[in-house]
């Protein structure tokens, strides 16, 4: 028996990808008895009957730890968020709740700023000392250029990664980019590959370093209503240490008194822009949960 990961299906088939090898195979009946659908992203133990052809079964689908919709992908470990330095500009409430909704998802963040060649007025730095106060990896890229795409590679490495952002900001052409370092996997690839434009399902690719990538950019909706308001202070890791000294356990870091996470933003700890997107977000949770609430 083998481990592996499912890396596309199509038409019944699974390819498998296990030791850097990618694996025709079937599923077992007994998942079709079971109702259980394999999903791309998910880990699972084949057995090898052909390794020349590399034909295999799955024998076993490991515990999900979780399953995106869109794209249907399952044991995502990282979002990318991939914003525009110019054309468009970030807009950053939409920012803020790209991370909200991937940290709300069990993600890892990695914040990227691509079209690197359009920021001569330096604006990165800007946005760069906001998202490392918080706590995450800040990439500025080109994908014209290559500039940064090491760097975003290398952050990568030994997990499953979506891309995630608004559309124009380039994430077809960072994947593009990126996909240059995908590993050759050989003649079974390009076999699979011609069926490309029959129905459109994600898949994932591997690429040196190790990094699996899934090809279509989304993770989520951007509806923020499953949150509950209270939970909203943990998904901005920077005012974390301040929160646990707030005088009431379950502050809103609004008007109550004792509040250390309003007494860092009077003392610039924590930036006027984080908490204002903080604030626009716990608003909107609030507003959708009164229209979306069935009395
Ligand atoms: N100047 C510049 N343009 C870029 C860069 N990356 C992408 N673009 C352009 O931005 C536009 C949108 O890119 P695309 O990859 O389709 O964005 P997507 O909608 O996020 O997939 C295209 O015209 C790209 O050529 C970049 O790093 N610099
Ligand atoms: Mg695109
Ligand atoms: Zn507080």
């Amino acid at each position: 028996m083998a481990e592996g990961i499912i890396f596309k299906g199509i038409g019944g088939f699974y390819y498998v990808m296990s030791d850097h090898v990618l694996y025709e195979c079937k599923a077992r009946g007994k998942f079709k008895n079971d109702k259980v659908v394999p999903m791309v992203g998910d880990h699972v133990s084949i057995s090898i009957y052909d390794e020349s052809q590399k034909l295999g079964v799955i024998e076993a689908i490991h515990p999900r730890k979780n399953e995106l919709i869109r794209p249907t992908v399952a044991n995502v470990d990282q979002a990318i968020i991939v914003f525009s330095i110019k054309n468009p500009l970030p807009n950053v409430t939409l920012l803020d709740k790209m991370i909200v909704l991937a940290e709300h998802a069990g993600l890892k963040v990695i914040l990227c700023f691509n079209k690197a060649d359009l920021d001569v007025s330096f604006d990165f730095e800007k946005y760069q000392k906001i998202y490392q106060n918080a706590g995450y990896d800040v990439v500025k890229t080109c994908a014209l250029t290559r500039e940064g795409v090491d760097d975003l590679v290398a952050l990568m490495s030994n997990k499953i990664n979506v891309f995630s952002g608004p559309s124009g900001v380039g994430k077809s052409s960072l994947l593009n980019a990126i996909e240059d370092y995908a590993v050759e996997i050989g003649e079974l690839s390009e076999k699979i590959k011609r069926g490309k434009h029959t129905t459109r399902h994600s898949e994932l690719f591997e690429i040196t370093g190790g990094g699996m990538i899934v090809d279509t950019p989304g993770f989520t909706s951007l509806s923020v209503s499953e949150i509950e308001p209270e939970q909203l202070g943990d998904y901005f890791p920077e005012f974390r240490a301040f929160a646990q000294n707030c005088r009431f356990d379950n502050c809103q870091h609004q008007n109550e008194p004792g509040c250390h996470v309003k007494e860092a933003l009077s003392n610039r700890k924590i930036p006027i822009e984080r908490y204002d997107a903080y604030l626009y977000i716990q608003k909107e949770i609030i507003e959708q949960r009164r229209r979306t609430k069935k009395w």
